[in-house]
């Protein structure tokens, strides 16, 4: 019975350090509602340390929970209402809909669309035609657009929050793996790393999450190093562009194109990992027969259709997404080589904390500075600031540096040594915030080292 219930959200009271927001929080609902919310539901945003871009290829990621977050304080109506509000009210409008009949805007995706994601998602799952009416507050902390996951917090405190109001229970992994679906619904086909992280982090530790089943592992990071964040201050909203998408398009085609070369039926691969397992080979193995098989030049439409034997209608159901119909050609080859490389510096990593040799905070700072090279050179998933703002980092005394999340902007993360943080922070403030003053003005919420922080809960006034 322990175990079950550990592996459920836990129900807390507060702990002292979020007590003030919540009053705040608190304050703001109960000036909008009339009422005092009945619960808080948290959900954490995240930094990946390692393993950009892998997940929706099925292979592992090494991320941490961050201490930002999503809060929602909730209180029940009985007219079938959804009511959101939010803290941030020049940013984020109020809405209202009925939790029977409501949409989700993939072409505007405005951010109370990815509160109905969660919504969506856990009333489908729990099979319930109506749910509960709620009136929602809603405060979030992590910087958004920034590859810090503040879309996966929003999706997972909403899910959870309809959850516990309807008054069910879930164990993590399932919750989990039900948010990495319904986070489809804004029209960005993740894999499931956000959410999986989001709910199963453990305070103190990073995470090896694998896929299929889902399981978290604990990863314990080497001591004396520090992680730092540092936003470039340039914002990019995956779900309002194509990037994403088409990077995960590009992967599926590499898929199946190496499958229909290798006799398998194409049609059955969708993933990465899914043709490297069928065709036994290591990841390096893997790595070869893409160099063997697939050409550096972009692939035209009509070549893949051709190579896969369909026409381009046809291409459209069996691979491509709704925002990516359009899209003439494909950089198969190179996002391959990506990933192929990306997931085996996981599979690194994570010896490396296992086994902790000596200079392991070197080996472990070199996977990282490769992987920030992979993802600029051959996934092209970074942006000049921010291959900027890497360099810096390394010039100011970081072991690695590396993009963080999707990319096309957003933050980097450091692999610094404890003794040398604050002359870090403060080399990288000078050469990269102080001289641009839209940026010398976020330099707080911009520049910070985090902890592995703990995954969600809800809280409760004792
Ligand atoms: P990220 O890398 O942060 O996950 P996304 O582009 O996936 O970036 O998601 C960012 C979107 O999430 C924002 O445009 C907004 O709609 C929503 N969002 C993030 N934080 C908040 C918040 N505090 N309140 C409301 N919506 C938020
Ligand atoms: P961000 O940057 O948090 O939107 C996205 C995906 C992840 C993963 C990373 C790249 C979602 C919800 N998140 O993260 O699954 O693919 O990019 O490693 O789609
Ligand atoms: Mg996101």
């Amino acid at each position: 019975m322990t175990l079950k219930m550990a592996e459920e959200p836990p129900v807390l009271s507060f702990p002292q350090e979020i007590k003030p927001r919540c009053e705040k929080i608190k304050t703001a609902f109960c000036s909008k509602y009339g009422q005092e919310p009945s619960f808080y539901a948290r959900a954490p945003g995240r930094v990946n340390l390692i393993g950009e871009h892998i997940d929706y290829c099925g292979y592992s990621v090494l991320p941490m929970a961050i201490e930002q977050d999503v809060i929602i304080a909730v209180g029940k109506n009985d007219s079938g209402d959804i009511n959101l509000g939010n803290t941030n009210q020049e940013l984020y409008r109020d809405f209202t809909c009925k939790v029977d009949n409501f949409s989700i805007n993939k072409s505007d995706p405005q951010w109370h669309n990815y509160f109905l994601c969660g919504l969506r998602g856990m009333l489908e799952h729990l099979k319930l035609e109506s749910g509960v009416g709620m009136n929602c507050m809603v405060d979030g902390t992590v910087p958004p657009s920034s590859g810090l996951s503040s879309s996966s917090a929003m999706v997972c405190c909403a899910a959870l929050a309809t959850m516990y109001v309807n008054g069910h229970c879930m164990q993590k992994s399932e919750i989990a793996d039900m948010c990495a679906h319904c986070e489809h619904y804004i029209g960005t086909e993740g894999g499931g790393m956000d959410q999986a992280i989001s709910f199963m982090a453990k305070q103190g530790t990073a995470k090896l999450i694998e896929f299929n089943p889902l399981r978290a592992t604990d990863v314990v990071l080497p001591d004396g190093a520090v992680f730092v964040i540092s936003n470039s201050c340039v914002e990019s909203n995956k779900a309002a562009a194509s990037h994403f998408n088409i990077r995960v398009v590009e992967c599926r085609l590499a898929t199946q194109i190496l499958a229909k070369s290798k006799g398998l039926n194409w049609r059955d691969y969708k993933r990465l990992a899914d043709v490297q397992k069928a065709l036994k080979l290591t990841l390096e193995e893997a790595l070869e027969v893409v160099k063997e098989v697939l050409h550096e030049e972009p692939y035209t439409k009509e070549e893949v259709a051709q190579i896969l034997g369909v026409s381009k209608e046809e291409l459209a159901n069996t691979s491509l997404s709704a925002n990516t119909l359009d899209v003439q050609s494909f950089k198969v080859r190179d996002r391959a080589c990506h990933v192929f490389s990306e997931a085996n510096r996981v599979l690194q990593f994570k010896k490396i904390c296992d086994t902790s040799p000596a200079d392991a905070k070197d080996q472990l700072g070199q996977l990282m500075s490769a992987s920030h090279a992979s993802c600029r050179d051959l996934y092209e998933c970074s942006h000049p600031d921010l291959d900027r703002l890497v360099n810096i980092c390394i010039e100011a005394g970081a072991l690695g540096s590396r993009l963080t999340g999707a990319g096309w902007g957003g933050c980097a993360v450091s692999m610094v040594p404890a003794n040398q943080v604050q002359t870090f922070i403060k080399t990288v403030k000078e050469k990269y915030y102080d001289a641009d003053p839209n940026r010398s003005t976020k330099v707080t919420s911009s520049l910070f080292a985090s902890q592995p922080g703990g995954g969600a809960a809800i809280y409760i006034q004792s």
